[in-house]
Formats: C-alpha cells, structure tokens, sequence
C-alpha cells in the first residue's frame, strides 16, 4: 500500500489516562505507540486528537461503568493524563486537535465541533488513516465521521486497541465499520521493513 500526497494519517487520543496507570486504561493501549512511530514519518500531514475535558465534563461519574456516558475523570485539560503519551512520537509540525471541551456535550469523534475537517480540505486530503485509542468509542466515531464528510478511510489495525466493555465490541466497531465502507490496513504494510 502506497502512501499517496493526499493521504492524512489521523491518531486519536493516544493520551496517558487511556494507557496503564491511566483512569480510564484501554487494555494494552501504550502498545499502539510503536506502529504508529513508524508510519507517522511516511504521511505528508498527520493530526494527533486530544480528549480535552472540563473538569465538569457530562461523561464523568463517581461511579462508573466503563460504558457510554459513565466514565471516571478522565483527560482533564492541562492534567498530565491528558498529555500524549510519552513513548508515542508527536512531530513537530504535527497539528493537534483537541475535543470533548464543551461540559454539557460527549464528543467521541475528532470532528464534533473542530476543524479537522476543514484543515484536511485545505490541505486537499482526500483520504485518513486512522488509529489510536479506543477503537470502540473515538476511533470508530472519527472514522464514521470521516466517512460522512466524504473522505475515503483505512483503519491501521495494529495501531488500534478497544476498551472492549463488554468483550468483542472492539471487533464490532471494526466490523461496523467495514459495513460503513472502511478498508484495513496493518502498520506493516505502509512501511519497507
Ligand atoms: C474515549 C471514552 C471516553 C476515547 C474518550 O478516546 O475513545 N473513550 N472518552
Ligand atoms: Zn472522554
């Protein structure tokens, strides 16, 4: 698979909170940092999204459930588990996007009331490469989106991993995906290795 000029590779949420040690852990998620150091360099633009919360966001609670709208504090803005997550490579002229500010709203996918969309028009990007965390809640919301607004999409796979709460539904969100016309790739396949 060529990586063409007016491809975007787009990394979502790759952020402490969502790593061990982390309030809202995704099983083995710091495990995406390495796939996507190694094709980030390959993409002329690539946009890394940031859950960046309110200290009164709406999804919080005290006792959650690790489902829609029932989550533990989590990416609070300028907290340190809101900071990328150390072993992952941000370049520098990498344009970050951050989302989930407004307290009264969720906002899973990277183009709920951003730019995104308009930044990657202006660069004449015409099809995202996504990956992150979690494949279940805002890769698979970043992706659908993108879809909707008419990009072309290609989830990395290894370069994604899932809450999975209750098992399997990262596979669904892959599987859904698919139905809604994503292709897949691996990591490997975008790199001479
Ligand atoms: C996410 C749950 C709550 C995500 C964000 O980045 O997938 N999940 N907020
Ligand atoms: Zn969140």
């Amino acid at each position: 698979m060529t990586i063409e000029p007016t491809d975007a590779l787009i990394v979502v949420d790759v952020q402490n909170d969502f790593c061990p040690g982390g309030a809202l852990p995704v099983p083995d998620g710091w495990r995406v940092a390495s796939p996507i150091n190694k094709i980030v360099i390959g993409f002329d633009h690539y946009f890394f999204t940031r859950d960046w919360h309110p200290f009164d966001h709406c999804s919080f609670s005290d006792e959650p459930e690790f489902i829609d709208g029932s989550w533990p504090e989590h990416c609070m803005e300028d907290s340190p588990g809101a900071e990328f997550l150390g072993d992952l490579h941000v370049p520098s002229e990498a344009t970050v996007i951050s989302k989930g500010m407004d307290p009264d709203k969720e906002a899973y996918s990277g183009f709920q009331d951003t730019d995104l969309a308009d930044r990657l028009r202006a660069r004449g990007v015409r099809r995202v490469f996504v990956c992150g965390l979690a494949t279940d809640y805002c890769v698979k919301a970043t992706a659908l989106d993108a879809l909707r607004l008419g990009f072309a999409v290609v989830i990395v796979k290894d370069a994604c991993r899932a809450v999975d709460n209750p098992a399997g539904s990262g596979d669904a969100a892959f599987e859904e995906l698919k139905n809604a016309g994503a292709a897949f790739c691996k990591s490997g396949d975008l790199v001479d290795e």
